[in-house]
């Protein structure tokens, strides 16, 4: 890329003048951002043609991975890391005036998703590069990211995240690849010779246009590419869209109607017209995605049958469902395949991943919906509706209650799980423990008809990014002892229990503790003016805000522990920082009830002479990756607390391990994971298990109402959400907090696990006085780690459910 520093320092000015038009004394730092964006974006581009032009030569298996989501953050430091430039472009910037940490917070977050299941296909990408396998992303390109999160008076407001406002440096717009998407209309059915044949007429139709990414292997050539897609009408796609209206005032508004698919990552679903909404934006990810793969495979110039070896079609939670349909329209309507071989393909080239068993959280859309939207690929819908109802009759005559429980069309909606299952060869649950529950009740009745489509594929984090990128100290002693081979081969970090009695290596993992949190200390202290104490416990809660997640139970505990001082302000309590980071849903009230009280109490506590410095409570806004990327080496305690059974796996739980925080969680998700690889005595569990969980939820016999009235510390804790206190301040804001748990019968059972919860704190407490002994189980937690990297994740994906080898050529798109 560069020979050396010199090299690179005139090629980095050269740049600054050439695009920026600045000398190198003039240039801020969002100048010199810009030009290094570019000037790498360019040497990127060298190895990204390369592996195109292989690509096209090559008729190697590709994999598409489909997504609405794809939580990218930051990539100028992560892609210099894969190049091995980072380094040498942090010392030549400094040499030459610039200081890189300050240039690279010039990026803008790309948030082009919410939470675990965008921030993992991120992950996923990375590590196919880096394991050089073929394997591409498909996503949107939302004009408005995630929202931008504020607080004002403790409350959390949404600012549209213009994360576009400035260049973003890492795309090339492919218009040359662009497609037509069509909406709307009806369906015309003629016979001819016997056949069938579809006409699709008055449609409205849209040119979805193509925004490539690259995404960087870790040294090694590979250069794959996430595609992104922007719905950019032409003037013949409003003039058409105006006719079908009948109305040409306002051609304007026909634009605007047609770009708005891909403006919001979620558009507001309180609505019909949201609703509608955002099902375009997946029909339309869909659709363009589906025809650029078989243009691909068509350049192959081979017998349709074959397209399963070639082309492996992945659906990222149930989102991108409609592939299933879209295929098999493009096979029989355009391909003119009959059903039988369309069908065959369909399923052998799709694999489904589910990331959730919310029943919210469980895709459905009204018939009418997708009837009126996409005439064509209801009729799809309906057709593998009937041919499935029709063998499970069949199978079992008679047995209605079973085809209305698994019928993809049934009371009125298209289930796009049931779709999904019934169209794909492949299922697969993201934790152990997940995939378990899918089987054994979620999705039991689908596991009894296709038990060999199921399987677990336990998520996994990119140890690049978490471990390397976001903390080099870390990354250099672990270098130090055991050397770097773990870097390509992450179980190796096991080969650090060695050092498990050695007294040197467990102070140099102490002191790097320390140093991360004073770093994060300072900045913290720089963007709230809260000073923290780098020496208290850094206790993390970091993930969007759910019930289920139980952040109210973090909270609930901070109340007691406030109280506890309050009662005895000279009591001996090994000090403590909360911290939080979440975003909550723009219409979920009640977790935007659980930030309101987190920052009361903050409030609170932060400013009461008697808690001095025993505690600190600080929820920082607007939490995001690089937001993650600031907290996670800081890390004392990860707070892994969801109502066990709901949390599908988690992945903040892996990252904070990696970085050598203890877990505090429920045997929920992968958490049971950890802890079978760490052992019990290298974590800290609390609370029901979701087998107790589940049994509350079948007999009903669970009484929040009788656990509050037996227990003196939560009487006392919720009291204060509604009588006067400091936190209600006499008002009623929290009130429907108190509800929830009391009336609502607390359905994800936090007062039921406060004991246990409150109990393991003081737990932690304790032992974090052995600052030695702790620091033993950091270190198992880090050497335990490896086995939680996405490459490990991936590689079982491709060897067990796309059937990928690694190689050199990739890029098929
Ligand atoms: O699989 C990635 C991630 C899991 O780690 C989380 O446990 C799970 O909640 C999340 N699922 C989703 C889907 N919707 N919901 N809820 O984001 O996937």
């Amino acid at each position: 890329m560069f020979i050396n520093k010199e090299e690179f320092k005139e090629a980095f000015i050269r740049k600054l003048e050439e695009k920026i038009g600045k000398k190198k004394d003039q240039a801020s730092e969002q100048d010199a951002y810009l030009a290094l964006g570019a000037l790498i974006s360019e040497r990127i581009n060298q190895k990204w043609l390369q592996n195109n032009q292989k690509g096209t030569e090559s008729r190697d298996k590709q994999v598409y991975f489909f997504s609405m989501e794809f939580l990218l953050g930051r990539l100028l430091g992560n892609n210099l890391l894969n190049l091995d430039m980072l380094s040498l472009v942090k010392t030549g910037l400094n040499e030459l005036g610039f200081r890189f940490t300050s240039i690279e917070e010039k990026e803008k977050d790309a948030g082009l998703g919410n939470g675990g299941l965008g921030r993992l296909a991120a992950c996923f990408l990375d590590s196919l590069a880096s394991l050089d396998l073929p394997g591409h992303g498909y996503g949107l390109r939302y004009k408005y990211g995630m929202f931008d999160q504020r607080f004002i008076d403790g409350n959390q407001v949404e600012l549209p995240d213009q994360w576009l406002s400035q260049e973003y440096v890492w795309k090339v717009r492919r218009e040359e690849e662009a497609v037509e998407v069509r909406f709307g209309g009806h369906i015309l059915t003629h016979e001819q010779e016997g056949k069938l044949h579809f006409e699709h007429v008055d449609y409205e139709q849209l040119r979805a246009v193509p925004y490539d990414v690259p995404v960087i292997g870790y040294h090694n050539d590979t250069v794959n590419t996430l595609r992104l897609w922007s719905a950019e009408p032409t003037e013949e796609d409003i003039l058409v869209k105006a006719k079908k209206e009948h109305s040409c005032q306002n051609l304007l508004d026909h634009q605007r109607s047609l770009e708005s698919i891909t403006e919001f990552l979620y558009p507001d679903d309180s609505t019909e017209e949201g609703k509608r909404l955002r099902l375009k934006q997946e029909y339309f990810l869909v659709s363009s995605g589906v025809q650029c793969v078989i243009r691909s495979f068509e350049k192959l110039d081979l017998s349709w049958s074959l397209f399963p070896d070639y082309k492996k079609l992945h659906i990222n939670d149930t989102h991108p469902t409609l592939i299933i349909p879209e295929l098999m329209r493009i096979l029989m309507d355009e391909k003119k395949l009959g059903w039988e071989e369309a069908w065959q393909i369909t399923q052998a080239s799709v694999s489904y991943t589910n990331h959730t068993t919310l029943s919210e959280a469980l895709e459905t859309w009204p018939v009418e919906m997708i009837r009126s939207l996409l005439p064509r690929i209801y009729m799809i819908i309906e057709e593998i509706n009937e041919r499935f109802c029709r063998m499970l009759w069949e199978s079992s005559p008679g047995n209605f209650d079973r085809i209305a429980k698994l019928a993809i069309i049934a009371d009125g909606q298209v289930k796009m799980a049931h779709l999904s299952i019934v169209g794909s060869s492949s299922v697969n649950g993201v934790a152990k423990m997940h995939t378990e529950i899918l089987k054994k009740r979620e999705m039991k009745l689908f596991y009894d008809i296709f038990p060999d489509r199921f399987n677990n594929k336990t998520n996994g984090i990119s140890h690049r990014r978490w471990l390397m990128y976001v903390n080099p100290l870390l990354t250099n002693a672990i270098d130090e002892a055991i050397g770097e081979q773990w870097k390509k081969e992450p179980e190796r970090l096991q080969d650090l229990l060695y050092q498990i009695e050695d007294a040197s290596f467990l102070d140099t993992l102490n002191e790097i503790k320390q140093k991360n949190k004073q770093n994060f200390a300072s900045w913290v202290e720089d963007k709230t003016g809260v000073q923290l104490d780098p020496t208290s416990i850094f206790d993390v809660q970091i993930k969007r805000l759910h019930g289920y997640k139980r952040q109210l139970l973090n909270a609930l505990h901070i109340i007691h522990l406030y109280n506890q001082i309050k009662c005895n302000p000279t009591s001996n309590l090994t000090p403590r920082t909360f911290i939080f980071g979440a975003k909550a849903a723009s219409s979920y009230h009640f977790a935007k009830k659980v930030i309101k009280l987190i920052n009361t109490i903050a409030q609170i506590v932060n400013n009461d002479a008697d808690v001095k410095d025993k505690l600190k409570v600080v929820f920082l806004e607007n939490y995001s990756v690089s937001l993650a990327e600031r907290i996670i080496p800081a890390a004392n305690i990860s707070e892994q607390i969801s109502t066990a059974g709901k949390e599908a796996s988690g992945t903040g739980n892996m990252k904070l391990m990696m970085n050598g925080a203890l877990t505090l969680g429920t045997m929920d998700g992968a958490n049971v994971e950890i802890c079978d690889v760490i052992g019990n005595d290298h974590m800290y569990s609390f609370g029901l298990s979701a087998e107790e969980v589940q049994a509350y939820y079948d007999t009903g016999i669970y009484s929040a109402k009788e656990t509050y009235e037996e227990d003196e510390r939560i009487r006392r804790t919720l009291d204060q959400l509604i009588h006067y206190s400091p936190f209600s301040k006499g008002g009623t804001e929290f009130r429907e907090i108190y509800d929830e748990l009391l009336f609502n019968n607390d359905e994800y059972f936090v007062l039921r696990d406060f004991n246990s919860y409150v109990n393991t704190q003081q737990q932690i407490s304790y032992d974090y006085q052995d600052i030695r002994n702790w620091n033993r189980k950091c270190l198992v937690n880090i050497a335990h780690s490896g086995v939680f990297s996405s490459d490990r994740t991936i590689k079982s994906y491709a060897a067990e459910i796309w059937g990928l080898n690694s190689h050199n050529t990739v890029n098929g798109l």
